[in-house]
């Protein structure tokens, strides 16, 4: 960025005067935008909740059809974990807690966590 207005290329010296040396508003931004992180949502796998419930919450929070609910629910049982979605990071954390409540007023021991995408 530059100084008041001129369209200079940056002088990239950081000294907070403009590329003209004169002091002026800081206006610098950064080089490189940061992307907001995404997370993965991820679901575990448990000797013990039924599997309609599984296909249950991935139809009301993660917003799959029957189908794609289906063989993400088998795919967790066959392997042991799977992916719900991915987010950034308050939706995917409101995602982990809406599950886990739901699976706890329904006595289900099923878990649902977070991973850096
Ligand atoms: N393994 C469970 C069963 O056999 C089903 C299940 C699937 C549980 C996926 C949790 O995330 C899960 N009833």
């Amino acid at each position: 960025m530059t100084a008041a207005g001129d369209d200079k290329p940056d002088d990239g010296n950081n000294d907070g005067a403009g590329d003209d040396g004169q002091i002026g508003i800081a206006t610098k931004t950064r080089a490189k935008p940061k992307k907001p992180s995404q997370f993965k949502v991820l679901m575990l796998n448990d000797d013990y909740t039924p599997m309609e419930f599984v296909v249950m919450v991935l139809k009301r929070f993660f917003h799959m059809d029957l189908e794609q609910a289906t063989r993400v629910m088998l795919h967790v049982h066959q392997k042991g974990v799977g992916v719900c979605g991915i987010f950034p990071y308050e939706i995917a954390e409101t995602k982990v807690n809406q599950v886990m409540e739901f699976a706890r007023q329904n006595q289900h021991p099923l878990q649902c966590t977070l991973e850096k995408a």
